[in-house]
């Protein structure tokens, strides 16, 4: 399910809920199935203060989905973190973090499952900027791509796992157009195509 869907399918119960609960001093569970829902919410405050609302997809008992909202005067509360557990095996594999407008910043993945973030996206004002990825599953990410205008422009790459990229491409319209290598390890381009 994505998050606009869940966002909607929510959105009902969870003004019954708060118009029903106290303020949000302490734990408190409802099951949702009673309205007609089939997922369990619950609700508690972080140490940092923001509300941590979770939510049991699969009905297993164990929380799948942890939204984190920050309470805000003279406004709707503000989601700032959302966690999925998308495999349900009890670890997160994806983050959202958002910022003050409520635009997704910044994504982590875990697309592997060994529970070490793969993928991290990052957003400028609801576009893509920038991608980092592992994909030698080492835990040290090894490629990045920064995108212009939500199309990538250039790819940097660690080919060789030593934390220094050895390999550049530079994209235009979404093509290759140069390439450039480091052969000696010095961590500057020495060949260019
Ligand atoms: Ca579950
Ligand atoms: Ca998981
Ligand atoms: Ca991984
Ligand atoms: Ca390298």
């Amino acid at each position: 399910m994505d998050h606009t869907t869940m966002k909607r399918t929510l959105a009902i119960p969870l003004l019954l809920l708060l118009a029903a609960c106290p303020k949000h001093t302490q734990l408190h569970e409802i099951d949702v199935e009673e309205l007609g829902f089939q997922r369990q919410i619950i609700e508690t405050i972080t140490e940092d203060g923001l509300i941590r609302e979770e939510i049991d997809l699969n009905r297993d008992k164990q929380s799948d989905v942890f939204n984190y909202y920050r309470e805000r005067t003279g406004a709707a509360r503000l989601l700032v973190r959302k966690e999925v557990d998308i495999n349900r095996d009890g670890v997160i594999d994806n983050i959202s973090y958002f910022d003050e407008g409520g635009e997704l910043e910044r994504e982590e993945m875990d697309r592997d499952f060994n529970g070490k973030f793969d993928w991290i996206d990052h957003y400028m004002d609801g576009h893509r900027v920038m991608s980092e990825f592992d994909t030698s599953s080492n835990g040290q990410m090894n490629v990045f791509n920064t995108y212009a205008n939500g199309v990538i422009a250039q790819k940097e790459r660690d080919t060789d796992d030593d934390g220094r990229i050895d390999y550049w491409e530079r994209y235009e319209g979404g093509k290759v157009v140069k390439v450039g290598r480091d052969t000696d390890g010095d961590g500057k381009m020495d060949t260019r195509e």
